[in-house]
């Protein structure tokens, strides 16, 4: 898969180079190319942004750093329209199911905006050459797209196969297939500080053992996740 990041801060996506991800580049899973939108203006300022039109706080991007950008991408894709996720908390909200969706593509385009966000226009000409989708991580503020950004790449990255070493710690996750949230775990020591594991994690009996994950699995959803448990009550 490859996987271009366009942001003012080019630096916030450092971090993509760590750890499993920076693993996945280097054996050639993922390609992340991260690109600088000043490199794609022309006055001494390198200027992106500019006041709104119709007045209010804040400011807007200028669409044509963006084309410059995007345009730049759109020659090296291996794809005849590439998918543009717009990190907005305006957008659709981001969730497992978007990241295995977004996990089969061969190309993904990131567009980090600042600011009060970015001229409408750029949207509509985006439109002409990308499947845009406007992504939220949640119902709060963040300063930029790049943190949002940096949440999707991991989400979606490690769904891509062999970038995970053993995929069996896909399966057992929060938020997969089950709709429930993940069961406590413990290592040892069996004694720690006065609090002990649960007995039954010592029993040796695997299908109890399974049936009193499940339950804490159900437990938990119930009391943190109450949206969770209904929408599973209802599937049922
Ligand atoms: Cl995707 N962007 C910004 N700026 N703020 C957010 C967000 C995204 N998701 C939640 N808050």
């Amino acid at each position: 898969m490859r996987i271009d990041v366009v942001s003012i801060f080019p630096e916030y996506l450092g971090a993509l180079g760590l750890s499993l991800l920076g693993k996945a580049q280097k054996a050639e899973l993922l390609e992340i190319r991260v690109h600088d939108l000043r490199d794609y203006t022309f006055d001494r300022h390198r200027t992106v942004d500019d006041t709104p039109y119709g007045g209010g706080a804040g400011m807007v991007m200028k669409p044509e750093p963006w084309a410059l950008a995007l345009e730049e991408i759109l020659e090296v894709s291996p794809v005849e329209k590439p998918v543009l996720i717009v990190p907005t908390p305006s957008g659709e909200v981001f969730s497992q199911a978007a990241a295995h969706d977004m996990s089969t593509s061969e190309h993904l385009v990131f567009a980090c905006g600042r600011y009060e966000g970015i001229d409408e226009r750029m949207f509509h000409w985006a439109l002409e050459h990308f499947e845009v989708r406007l992504m939220s991580l949640g119902d709060y503020v963040l300063n930029g797209g790049e943190v949002a950004a940096l949440a999707m790449i991991e989400a979606i990255g490690r769904l891509v196969p062999g970038v995970v070493g053993n995929p069996e710690s896909l399966v057992e996750e929060s938020h997969s297939d089950e709709g429930l949230l993940e069961y406590p775990v413990y290592t040892k020591p069996s004694s720690w500080r006065g609090y002990d594991v649960p007995d039954i994690l010592l029993s040796g009996d695997h299908a109890k053992i399974a049936a009193w994950r499940k339950e804490q699995q159900a437990e938990r959803t119930r009391e943190r996740r109450p949206d969770l448990w209904t929408r599973r009550q209802d599937m049922a």
